[in-house]
């Protein structure tokens, strides 16, 4: 009797987990990928990044992203910073970005996103590499 009340326990548990994960999405559930890590240093050099829903893979669209900063953390020059705008892109969940590089190494891209769908702000890093 005991061992079954326990099981029970644990399958009451496992169905409020699972209820929760599927009742809220959370920042947590979205990822900031690079379409291409390798990028070319110097002026109009333009990098993009792919917001994915990881619960289904799916690009995301429509997000805004405020707060980007781009600096060589990843080179331990974290005060290195690069200048950079936006630009239109045409592909879903990809958002395009002009940049003036000005050292070949690796550059961190920080950013927050506001999600559609998603109250809470989306955070992410997503590190390329200029050459
Ligand atoms: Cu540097």
């Amino acid at each position: 009797m005991v061992t079954q009340s326990r099981l029970m326990v644990l399958l009451v548990a496992l169905a409020v987990s699972l209820g929760a994960r599927i009742a809220y999405a959370a920042p947590a559930d979205y990822v900031f990928e690079p379409v291409s890590v390798e990028v070319r240093n110097g002026k109009d050099s333009e990098f993009a990044v792919r917001l994915l829903n990881k619960a289904t893979g799916k690009p995301v669209e429509g997000a805004v992203l405020f707060r980007t900063r781009l600096d060589m953390s990843p080179d331990s020059m974290g005060e290195m910073t690069a200048k950079h705008t936006a630009v239109p892109s045409t592909e879903p969940g990809v958002y395009k970005f002009k940049a003036e590089f000005t050292m070949a190494g690796g550059w961190a891209f920080k950013l927050m996103a506001k999600v559609p769908g998603e109250n809470e702000t989306v955070q992410g890093t997503v590190v390329f590499k200029a050459k």
